[in-house]
C-alpha cells in the first residue's frame, strides 16, 4: 500500500510495470500507489504504467508516466486487467504504442475484468483496437470518463478505435468521453466497435470530439447514433450541465441513502466524488446545494464563530457566504 514511485525508468519484452510485472490475485490488494515521471518501455506484452498484467484488486492508484513501445496489451496504468477490478484510479500524460490493445487506463480487460470510478487524460496512440479509456474490453465499465485523444496508425476499416474503448465485448454504463478520434470507419465516441456489447447510460461532447457516431457495429461496422439511443451525443454546455446525466439516472447525490457517485463543479465536466472534490455551498456534504444548505446557513445567519456556513472561512456567516452558495445553487 501507499508506493509512491517517482522518475522511473522500466524498460523489458512482456509483463512489464512499474511498481510490478504481473498481480496475480494471491497477492495483497494494491491501494494507494502512484507512478509519476521517467518512462515504462516494453515490445512483447502486457506493459502498463503501474502494472504490466493483474488479477487483483487495485484502488486509489495513479500514474502519469509516459507509457511507450511496440507492446501489445499497453495500458497508461495495466496492460492487461484479466480478472481485476480498478476503482479509483486515474492517469495522465502520454500513452505512445505502436500495437495492438492500447488504452489510456488498461489496455485488454478480460470477461471478469471490472473497472469502474476511473479516468484517463492520456493522449493514447496505438496501431487498432486502441481506446482513450481501455484498448479492448470484454468486461464491465461503469463511472467512467476519458477526456484524451484516441488515435490510430492504422485506419482500414478494422482501425477499431474510440475515444472511450477500442473494442467493446463487454459493458460499458454510465460514462462519457470529450477526446477525438481518428477517421476511419469503425472510429467512435463511445466504443470503436461493439459486438454483442452493452452499452447504456453513456454520453460524449460532440463539440470538443467532432465525432457524430456512439459506435460502430462489429464487423461490418455499421455506424450507431445518438438518436438511436445508447448513448448520447452532447454540447459542452450540456456536458456541464448536471440534469443532462441525471435524465440517465446519474449518481450525484448523497441524499439518497448511498455514496455519491459523480460531483459537477461549475464549468466542468461531471468529476468522480471518490477523488475528494468539494462543492462551495454544499454545507452538509450531500453533493448538492439546495434548500437543506440554505436552511442551515439561516440558522447560522450573522453568528461569528466556527460554523459550518461559514463558507469563504472568515469568522461569521454573512452575505458573502450566501453570494457564494447562490453562485453553486442547484435548486
Ligand atoms: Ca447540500
Ligand atoms: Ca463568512
Amino acid at each position: 500500500m501507499d508506493v509512491k514511485l517517482v522518475n522511473v525508468d522500466v524498460s523489458g519484452d512482456e509483463y512489464v510495470g512499474a511498481l510490478a510485472g504481473s498481480s496475480p490475485s494471491e497477492v495483497s490488494d494494491i491501494i494507494g500507489c502512484s507512478v509519476t515521471g521517467g518512462s515504462v518501455t516494453a515490445s512483447g506484452s502486457k506493459l502498463g504504467g503501474l502494472l504490466g498484467y493483474n488479477d487483483g484488486f487495485v484502488q486509489n492508484c495513479y500514474s502519469t508516466v509516459l507509457v511507450s513501445g511496440s507492446a501489445t496489451d499497453a495500458g497508461g496504468l495495466i496492460g492487461e486487467n484479466y480478472n481485476g477490478t480498478v476503482t479509483g484510479c486515474y492517469t495522465a500524460g502520454t500513452l505512445s504504442g505502436s500495437n495492438t490493445y492500447t488504452g489510456g487506463l488498461v489496455g485488454y480487460a478480460g470477461s471478469n475484468s471490472t473497472v469502474t470510478q476511473s479516468y484517463s487524460e492520456m493522449a493514447v496512440t496505438g496501431y487498432a483496437k486502441t481506446g482513450s479509456l481501455i484498448g479492448q474490453n470484454r468486461g464491465t465499465v461503469s463511472d467512467c470518463y476519458a477526456l484524451g485523444d484516441a488515435s490510430a496508425s492504422f485506419t482500414g476499416s478494422g482501425c477499431e478505435t474510440g475515444a472511450l474503448v477500442g473494442f467493446n465485448y463487454g459493458s460499458i454504463q454510465n460514462c462519457f468521453s470529450t477526446g477525438s478520434v481518428t477517421d476511419c470507419l469503425s472510429g467512435a465516441a463511445i466504443a470503436g466497435c461493439s459486438y454483442e456489447g452493452d452499452i447504456a447510460g453513456c454520453f460524449w461532447d460532440i463539440q470538443t470530439s467532432g465525432e457524430d457516431k456512439a459506435y460502430t457495429i462489429a464487423f461490418d461496422y455499421t455506424p450507431v447514433y445518438s438518436s438511436q439511443g445508447v448513448a448520447g451525443s452532447k454540447t459542452t454546455a450540456q456536458m456541464q450541465s448536471k440534469s443532462t446525466f441525471t435524465d440517465e439516472g446519474w449518481d450525484f447525490s448523497s441524499d439518497d441513502g448511498d455514496e455519491q457517485v459523480w460531483i459537477m463543479l461549475p464549468g466542468s465536466y461531471p468529476k468522480l466524488a471518490v477523488f475528494g472534490y468539494e462543492i462551495e455551498g454544499d454545507i452538509d456534504g450531500s453533493g448538492e446545494v439546495n434548500l437543506e444548505d440554505l436552511s442551515m446557513m439561516a440558522a447560522e445567519w450573522l453568528l461569528a464563530g466556527d460554523y459550518a456556513a461559514d463558507i469563504n472561512d472568515d469568522g461569521k456567516v454573512d452575505m458573502e457566504d450566501y453570494a457564494a452558495l447562490a453562485e453553486y445553487w442547484q435548486g
